[in-house]
């Protein structure tokens, strides 16, 4: 054998056995998220993966589930306060049941409406990162971040400009009790499903509304057996991404402080693709089925679903008990702040 020959060897030698090493070495984190390939959650678990891997030098491995691989929205939860997984979203649409308190996330005209006030707010705010953790931990479940996902526009059959528009609708929600009662009040016959049976439910007209970013609605094809796109403005889409609270707890502290950081970086990271991602899907929506209607409702308009929404946050506090009252309370106040802070800076 050459020496040339040899070296090659030997070199591949050690970098195989350096490899097997450090896969031996690689810890598993698993992430599983609510939506599919391409979609929001699934390029943030994604960029969270090639962060953590390089700045755990390879110490870590993160594997990416979407969803269906590891069950639906509630199974995800599940294993994660489990142990099964380390990490997951956890939507307040879907975590209803599951953490109540949760559900002041999901009451209609309350987030701001300016982006950066709203980004301050789900990244930063006292009633989310000290009240409501609290909540999460008490089930198992450490909140590791909160991020929007893109303002929620309704598809329906036919034009809805009214509540009494609403009457004989069935329209799927998401599972969060407080979402059934937000849309009786608008007026609409609410039905509460997992979202892999949307599709069907309105292709059978088993239902024949529901309601989801632009990016969501066109990812899973829902405008393809749909009509109208309805914007009323009332809320924005929020996920949380929660990770195991044994699991959490008993990390070191440099990863602790490495995962703060990613999640730092990451909070601008999603902000911006979930904006791009929104733009561009209504245009694609418009290109692949011409006859879809865009109505956004008038300031008038939008006003009567606002008086009907006002009964929702006693509702729920009623619905919930516990500390729900002084977390949407404490949530108001940081509102404000937010919206304070950005009108100075402007
Ligand atoms: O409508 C739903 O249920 C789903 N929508 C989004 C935007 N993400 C996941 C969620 O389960």
């Amino acid at each position: 054998m050459t020496i040339a020959a040899t070296m090659r060897r030997v070199f591949l030698g050690t970098a195989l056995g350096l490899a097997a090493l450090s896969a031996a070495a690689a810890e598993e984190w698993k992430f599983a998220v609510e939506e599919g390939p391409g979609d929001v959650q699934t390029l943030y678990a994604e960029e969270f993966k090639r962060l953590v891997e390089e700045r755990s030098g390879g110490q870590v491995k993160v594997t990416v589930y979407t969803y269906g691989q590891l069950g639906n929205e509630n199974d995800l939860t599940e294993l994660t306060a489990a142990g099964a997984i380390q990490f997951s979203n956890a939507s307040p649409g879907h975590l209803g049941t599951f953490v109540p308190e949760v559900q002041v996330l999901s009451l209609p005209f309350l987030l701001p409406e300016s982006d950066k006030a709203k980004g301050a707010v789900l990244s930063t705010s006292k009633a989310l990162y000290g009240s409501l953790a609290k909540d999460f931990a008490s089930k198992g479940l450490s909140l590791f971040t909160v991020y929007p996902e893109g303002e929620m526009i309704w598809t329906t059959k036919k034009e809805v400009r009214k509540p009494e528009d609403l009457g004989d609708v069935k329209f799927r929600v998401m599972t969060s009790p407080i979402l059934i009662e937000q849309f009786k009040l608008y007026g609409a016959n609410p039905v509460a499903l997992p979202w892999g049976e949307v599709y069907g439910g309105l292709q059978m007209n088993v239902i024949q509304a529901q309601v989801n970013p632009a990016f969501f609605i066109e990812s899973a094809k829902f405008h393809e057996v749909t009509d109208h796109l309805i914007y009323l403005g009332d809320v924005e889409y929020t996920t949380t991404v929660v990770a195991n609270a044994d699991f959490w707890d008993g990390l070191p502290a440099e990863r602790r402080k490495m995962l703060g950081e990613v999640r730092a970086e990451l909070q601008q990271f999603i902000l911006e693709k979930q904006r791009e991602k929104n733009a561009a899907a209504v245009d694609k929506m418009l290109k692949d089925n011409p006859k879809l209607k865009v109505v956004k409702l008038t300031p008038e308009e939008r006003a009567v679903f606002r008086k009907r929404a006002e009964p929702l946050g006693g509702k729920l506090v009623g619905m919930v008990g516990g500390r729900s009252g002084e977390i949407l309370e404490q949530l108001k106040a940081d509102i404000a702040a937010a919206e304070k802070a950005v009108a100075a800076a402007n």
